[in-house]
Formats: structure tokens, C-alpha cells, sequence
């Protein structure tokens, strides 16, 4: 029997901006992904920064941040077996001008633009995805994301 995983997934400002958020959660869907519960919002300069704390002090970061505060984003909650894996791989690599050369049937590769700006973004881990899950979905409750119950806690978002 196969066991449901989460991710979180986001499409980010560029692709949203290019009207591309209904395609990438269609795909998703054709992909096998559920999507469990999905928000569109704009981040602050401040929650960018917390969303990627990994990041500080390097070169790209304030790149990074100004990008993803540059206009309204979808984050979602995307369910399917071994989903971080799956979604990661749907995504390609992180770079879409890279992605484009070694996987052009990929997220980054068919929405994204360069370096920075890459479409969409995926839980590295099972660890991350409990992390940023509850960052964008603050309202949904660990305890409701097991068992059968979760599909119908989610879908009431
Ligand atoms: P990932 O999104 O593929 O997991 P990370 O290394 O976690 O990649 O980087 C987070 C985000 O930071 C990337 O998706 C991309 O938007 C940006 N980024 C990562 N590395 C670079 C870089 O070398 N130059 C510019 N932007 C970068």
C-alpha cells in the first residue's frame, strides 16, 4: 500500500506573474499530486528573509528576497507517494538556464528564467517540508495532517 507524502510547494512571483499558476497546478495534478490545500499571498521583506535563513550572507540572497517579495506568490500543499522526491524531480534543476539544457521537459526549465528566478520551489526533506508547511499553513494543525482524515481537513481550506 502506498503511504502519502507532503511537500510544500511554491509557485513563485515569476511564474505567477506570467500567468503560468493554473498550468504548473495542472501539471502537478497530471503528475499524481494531490493538492491538499493551496494560498496565494505576498511576502514581506522579513518572512522572505525567515523562509530563507539558510541562505543569509550569501552573494544571491538579497536578489533572492527582492525577487520573492516582488509580487504575490502560491504556496500549496501537494500530496503523492514519495512527494519531495517526485516534486523535486517535476521541478528540475535549480538553475532553469541548467535546467533547460539537461531536463527541458521540467518546471524550472519550461516557467523559469535564470538563476534566481526559477518558477517554482520544492521541500528539500520530509523534515523541511513539516517546517515549511506549517510556516504558510500555520492554521493547519500537525495533528490533522495524518490519517484519512487529512485529505477532508485540507480540502475545507
Ligand atoms: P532549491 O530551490 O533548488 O532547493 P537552494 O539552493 O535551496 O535551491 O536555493 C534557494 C533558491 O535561491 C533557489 O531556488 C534560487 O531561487 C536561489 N538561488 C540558489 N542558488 C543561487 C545562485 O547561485 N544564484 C542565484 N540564485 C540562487
Amino acid at each position: 500500500m502506498s503511504t502519502l507524502e507532503r511537500t510544500l510547494g511554491l509557485i513563485k512571483p515569476d511564474a505567477v506573474r506570467a500567468g503560468k499558476s493554473r498550468e504548473i497546478m495542472q501539471l502537478a495534478e497530471l503528475s499524481g499530486f494531490q493538492l491538499l490545500a493551496k494560498k496565494t499571498l505576498q511576502l514581506s521583506q522579513e518572512r522572505a528573509e525567515e523562509f530563507y535563513a539558510e541562505h543569509q550572507g550569501k552573494p544571491f540572497f538579497p536578489g533572492l528576497v527582492g525577487f520573492m517579495t516582488s509580487g504575490p506568490l502560491y504556496a500549496m500543499v501537494l500530496g503523492r507517494e514519495d512527494a519531495v522526491k517526485s516534486w523535486r524531480g517535476l521541478m528540475g534543476p535549480t538553475n532553469s538556464l541548467t535546467a533547460r539544457e539537461q531536463q527541458p521537459t521540467c518546471l524550472r526549465a519550461l516557467y523559469g528564467t535564470n538563476g534566481t528566478q526559477n518558477a517554482t520551489h520544492g521541500s528539500d526533506s520530509s523534515a523541511s517540508a513539516n517546517r515549511e508547511i506549517a510556516f504558510f499553513f500555520p492554521e493547519l494543525q500537525p495533528d490533522a495532517l495524518e490519517g484519512p482524515e487529512a485529505t477532508a481537513t485540507y480540502l475545507q481550506e
